[in-house]
């Protein structure tokens, strides 16, 4: 009796297996439970309830497509490959029993003139060997990361110590410069001074006079003219007097020739001629520095990173030749490229991080690059990935004008990139 029961339950099993293989075949796991055995189904997108009979029947019921999972009978249906030891995944159910393989367990050609093997244990060993080996080189690149952070504390520091300098020499400069002025005013001043002590009155016209509104309007140097309002007022009071000078007949000298001029007031003059070229030495040099601390604050104000793991890029220039071109990017720079003639495109100016929000430090955007002819201005995108050496992996012009780049560094491994990359596999 006993016997006779476990045989009944036996065939139960049996035939329930056999019923779950053809009725749930293309199905995941957790689609499973949506088509237990019922009186009837309802197609995933709720239009319609058919008899179950009608599930995997190799006629397509439901719009969706839900009703045939195992065969091919809907053009919209997909069927699901469990992939055992590989990955498993989805594949349109038109391809089931086409004769071609397409699950790497072979399952889509269950009635098929073909025979599949089953490949997915080498295909699974061949991944998790690629995996290993992705693994390794992110931990190895976390390691060097570690090494490009020390780097870039000491060019961050180097940078800071720079700064603090040329801020030492404008304050320097800048004592310098009043200084300077102030000789330049006294040159003046003193030339000034000697040129009424000797002017001559009307009345004694002799060979004084010719320099006389000879004041060396063209030998003054032109930096004298454009400087600083106090030697503008004064060239117009000279100017003013070089026209009462030509107004007056009898003051106008014959040639307007500077070595006429008394030896003492051209001694002045040239006096006053140095001190206006020093000076001018010494303005040119503070606006230089001060262009300089204003390059390096813009540096030091960029956002390079958490752990400023993006500081070293900036003594580092990456090449790569692609066809008949070079390209080069100085990150936290700019982009350019050059033909095998030597002339130079500049593809973008570095702008700031374009990734997303969450990883902010994927994307670097250049841009206000040179215009295309008769369109925008060229741009570059530049992406971040992980890798042991800092290197671009590739270049591309995906549409007019704007072009991709691919930076490799151990500065974009992070413990996310590892675990992106394993889910990407599974
Ligand atoms: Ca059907
Ligand atoms: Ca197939």
């Amino acid at each position: 009796m006993e016997l006779h029961f476990q045989l009944i339950l036996a065939f139960l099993l049996f035939s329930e297996c056999f019923v779950e293989t053809k009725k749930i075949r293309g199905l995941s796991m957790s689609y499973r439970r949506l088509y237990r055995e019922r009186k009837s189904f309802l197609c995933m997108d709720g239009s319609r309830l058919i008899p179950f009979s009608q599930v995997n029947d190799d006629y397509c019921d439901c719009a969706d497509g839900s009703d045939e999972p195992g065969t091919a009978a809907c053009h919209n249906g997909r069927f699901y490959c469990m992939n055992l030891g590989f990955r498993p995944h989805y594949i349109p159910s038109s391809r089931v029993n086409d004769g071609i393989c397409d699950c790497c367990d072979g399952s889509d050609e269950f009635a098929s003139r073909i025979q599949c093997s089953n490949k997915c244990r080498m295909l699974g060993q061949k991944e998790r060997q690629e995996l290993e080996e992705r693994m390794k080189a992110v931990n190895e690149g976390l390691h060097l990361k570690k090494q490009l952070i020390e780097e870039g504390a000491l060019i961050w520091q180097e940078k800071q110590t720079q700064l603090s300098q040329l801020q030492k020499v404008a304050e320097d400069l800048k004592i310098k410069v009043e200084d300077y002025r102030k000789r330049k005013l006294r040159a003046e001043a003193e030339k000034e001074h000697l040129e009424k002590a000797i002017k001559p009155d009307n009345n004694s016209v002799g060979d004084q006079s010719q320099w006389l509104g000879v004041v060396p309007h063209d030998s003054r140097s032109k930096v004298d003219k454009d400087k600083s309002s106090v030697i503008r007022g004064k060239e117009q009071e000279e100017k003013t007097e070089i026209q009462q000078g030509q107004n007056d007949p009898v003051r106008t000298p014959p040639h307007e020739n500077p070595d006429k001029l008394p030896p003492v007031i051209r001694a002045a003059q040239g006096a006053v001629d140095s001190a206006v070229a020093e000076l001018q030495k010494v303005e040119e040099a503070y606006d230089t520095v001060q262009m300089e601390i204003r390059e390096l604050k813009e540096k030091l104000a960029i956002d390079y990173g958490p752990e400023r793991e993006f500081v070293f890029l900036l003594s580092r220039c990456v090449q790569m030749a692609v066809s008949e071109y070079t390209y080069t990017l100085c990150p936290f720079s700019q982009v350019t490229q050059k033909n095998n003639v030597g002339s130079e495109v500049m593809l973008g100016k570095w702008d700031g991080w374009l990734g997303p929000a969450d990883s902010p430090y994927r994307q670097m955007k250049y841009d206000e690059g040179e215009a295309c002819w008769q369109g925008p201005k060229r741009s570059t995108v530049v992406s971040l990935v992980c890798g042991t050496e800092t290197d671009l992996r590739s270049v591309k012009e995906p549409s007019k004008c704007l072009y991709t780049m691919e930076l490799q560094t151990p500065a974009a491994c992070s413990l996310n990139t590892q675990r992106r990359s394993i889910h990407n596999e599974l």
